[in-house]
């Protein structure tokens, strides 16, 4: 039998990171990050589902793919959180915890980053850890996930 997975999605420009603005979002890769998430999935017996896209409709289909069958979500949509109407509606269809998560701290930054379309569909929300705020979502979706009856 497979383990329960984790489906974590990246939105627009996040294929850039380690590459462009290291003073805001550090030196870590996207493929840092995926490393990350999943070790801290193999410590808690849970899978890792890794994806990025720039496009709206791709990171909505995949969560319509994905909604049912995910024990979790860690969903870092970019600048789609602070616009994206569609894509809440998405998060909210989703049955399973969804952690928020934002690199930076956005709101010590400019005021339209203050605003997330998806903070009240959301679980938890985690901002300002950098890429240690997506494993953080992973441990605590293990906790909630065991704790089921
Ligand atoms: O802090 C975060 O994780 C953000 O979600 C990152 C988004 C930004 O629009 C949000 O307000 C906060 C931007 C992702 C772009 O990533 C880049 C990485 C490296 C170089 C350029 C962009």
């Amino acid at each position: 039998m497979s383990e329960p997975t984790v489906v974590v999605l990246n939105g627009p420009n996040l294929n850039l990171l380690g590459e462009r603005e290291p003073e805001i979002y550090g030196h870590d890769t996207l493929g840092d990050v995926e490393a990350l998430c999943r070790k801290a999935a193999s410590l808690a017996g849970l899978a890792i589902d890794f994806r990025q896209s720039n496009h709206e409709g791709v990171l909505i289909d995949a969560i319509h793919e994905t909604r049912t069958t995910a024990v979790g979500f860690v969903i870092n949509a970019g600048a789609l959180t602070h616009t994206s109407i569609a894509l809440r509606d998405a998060v909210a269809t989703i049955p399973a915890p969804v952690f928020e998560v934002h690199l930076s701290n956005v709101h010590a930054r400019e005021e339209f980053r203050h605003h997330s379309y998806l903070s009240a569909v959301s679980t938890g929300v985690i901002v300002g850890c950098g890429p240690s705020g997506y494993a953080y979502a992973v441990a605590r979706i293990s906790e909630l996930v065991l704790s089921r009856p």
